[in-house]
């Protein structure tokens, strides 16, 4: 282990020998996790990230200037559309992408290094229940669509297959979400196609650049960002994982949309018969501040503009059909191909500027007493993961419905958007959509029909609570068989048993 005398050097080099100042009055342990927490920082590194953190606090807030007049709506012919396209069109690119599944070439990789501060839990998001009948968590809903794809891309070709799931942590989600797999048993997942692997964490920084001390013997650290999946990809030689493997393409997605199409077969195959080596899903924005990044160009580039840096005036723009100009919502659901991420790991990775968000961090003082702020006094240093879309050669977007495919869980229940209700409700209303068209009838408590009037979250519950089973429907497929003219009492919960009792009954 490296000694006092080390450390202290390496802090000197780095403008930072702060950090040990309470060492004299640290008990021997405290004192050996200090050093272990202060020994991997490289001190050129770390002097590098707090002027960078420093010079980036100097700058005026809000967006580049001169921004707004670099960017461009994303031109139609990288732009895809799920719901503008042809069924023959989209039956072709769910073929493609069940033949590639059938084939063991895609794995689904989840983003689940963030803190969830919004949502305000102190557990792993992936674990929340947003009040389902079913009480599934967002973690097993995840799990059972990746079953169910594996199921029909092996059905449709007469196989068995895979799909790995790489699921990136932090030091704050590691041990509880991997507990919780095992907890689950892996959700009836072979844990050996399930693979955790840990992203780095950078150390928050005071606004002239001193590294923050949260105790007297603990750095504050945070997770580097979801872009920090490209470091996090090389630490733990996840590539040659997926090369093993066979892998060639990788949907990349984020925690908490509780309607996300894991390797979703239509993305994955419109990206394949594209030729793309990178792509994103987007839903048209729902209003000019919804905080999603933007799909767009940027000096003739495609790239994300993230909400948090865009100007309320470029936001708010109309094109001349009245709808939003910058109408792309990113939803955190990408396409790679191996090659691309190889690529990125080994060339373009240091290429990535990282953003600056300026947050409240807890900290020691000079007397040793621990201070909440009440205002932000730190900056903590994020790489995006959307941040290499410029660097690759065919980019493609793929426009999906909102009301099938995003409903992110990010606030608290007191909020009225995008919170536990918001999500259950997203998902009760998909889901008596799909059962509705497969030819259910909901009654009453009067045995009467309910209205078969589509409703759309998240204005209210739909009339009639109805949850299907990842594991029986995977986007509203096969349900006719169980469906078909039958008449409900609300709640009904499809699950596998319930489904097979109904197809040994008459209609
Ligand atoms: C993300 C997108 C935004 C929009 C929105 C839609 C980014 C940078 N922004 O914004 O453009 O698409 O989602 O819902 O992608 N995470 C990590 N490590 C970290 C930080 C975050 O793994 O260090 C994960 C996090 O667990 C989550 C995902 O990245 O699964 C997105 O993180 P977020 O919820 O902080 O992103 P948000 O909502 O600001």
């Amino acid at each position: 282990m490296a000694s006092e005398r080390d450390v202290r050097a390496r802090l000197q080099r780095a403008g930072q020998e702060h950090l040990l100042r309470f060492w004299a009055e640290l008990a021997p342990e405290p004192r050996a996790a200090l050093l272990a927490e202060l020994a991997p920082l490289e001190p050129d590194a770390l002097r590098e990230h707090c002027r960078r953190a420093a010079e980036a606090c100097a700058r005026p807030p809000g967006p580049p200037p001169g921004l707004a007049a670099r960017l461009r709506p994303l031109p139609p012919e990288r732009l895809g559309s799920a719901s503008r396209s042809d069924p023959k069109t989209r039956g072709r690119w769910e073929e493609e992408g069940f033949r590639q599944i059938a084939l063991n070439k895609v794995a689904v990789l989840l983003l689940a290094g963030g803190q969830g501060t919004r949502l305000g839990v102190t557990y792993p998001k992936g674990m929340y229940r947003v009040g389902l009948p079913s009480r599934k968590t967002l973690y097993q809903l995840q799990a059972e669509r990746i079953r169910r794809v594996e199921q029909l891309a092996g059905e449709r070709h007469g196989t068995r297959c895979t799909v790995p799931w790489y699921v990136m942590t932090s030091e704050f989600t590691l041990g509880p979400t991997a507990e919780f797999f095992r907890e689950h048993n892996f959700f009836h997942l072979d844990p050996a196609n399930v693979v955790m692997f840990e992203q780095r964490l950078l150390p928050a920084v005071t606004f002239d650049g001193k590294v923050i001390l949260e105790r007297k013997d603990k750095v504050a650290m945070a997770p580097d960002g979801n872009g920090g999946l490209y470091c996090a990809l090389e630490d733990h030689k996840i590539l040659e994982d997926m090369e093993r493997r066979g892998v060639e393409f990788v949907h990349v997605y984020c925690v908490d949309n509780i309607l996300v199409r894991l390797a979703d077969p239509v993305f994955i195959g419109f990206c394949v018969l594209q030729g793309a080596d990178c792509g994103a899903k987007v839903v048209e924005k729902a209003y000019p501040e919804e905080p999603v990044g933007v799909v767009c160009q940027v000096d003739g580039v495609p790239q994300v503009v993230e909400y948090s840096e865009i100007s309320p005036e470029t936001a708010q723009l109309r094109a001349s059909d009245g709808g939003l100009l910058y109408n792309a919502g990113n939803i955190c659901n990408h396409f790679f191909t191996r090659g691309f991420l190889q690529a990125v790991t080994r060339k373009f990775e240091p290429l990535l500027k990282p953003h600056v968000a300026v947050k409240k961090v807890p900290y020691v003082d000079e007397e040793g007493n621990l201070v909440k702020p009440l205002k932000p006094n730190g900056i903590k240093m994020e790489k995006f993961v959307f941040d290499v879309f410029p660097f690759a050669e065919n980019f493609v977007a793929f426009e999906v419905l909102r009301e099938e495919e995003f409903s992110p869980l990010k606030n608290a229940d007191l909020a009225d958007r995008d919170s536990p209700c918001t999500a259950r409700r997203a998902l009760l209303a998909q889901h008596y959509r799909w059962a509705l068209r497969a030819g259910a009838h909901f009654l009453d408590a009067h045995g009467a029909w309910l209205p078969e009037l589509p409703c759309s979250p998240p204005n209210g519950d739909p009339p009639a609570i109805c949850e299907i089973s990842p594991l029986v429907s995977y986007s509203g497929e096969g349900l006719e068989a169980y469906l078909q003219g039958r008449e409900f009492q609300s709640p009904l919960i499809l699950d596998e048993d319930q489904a097979r009792g109904l197809q040994q009954q008459e209609p």
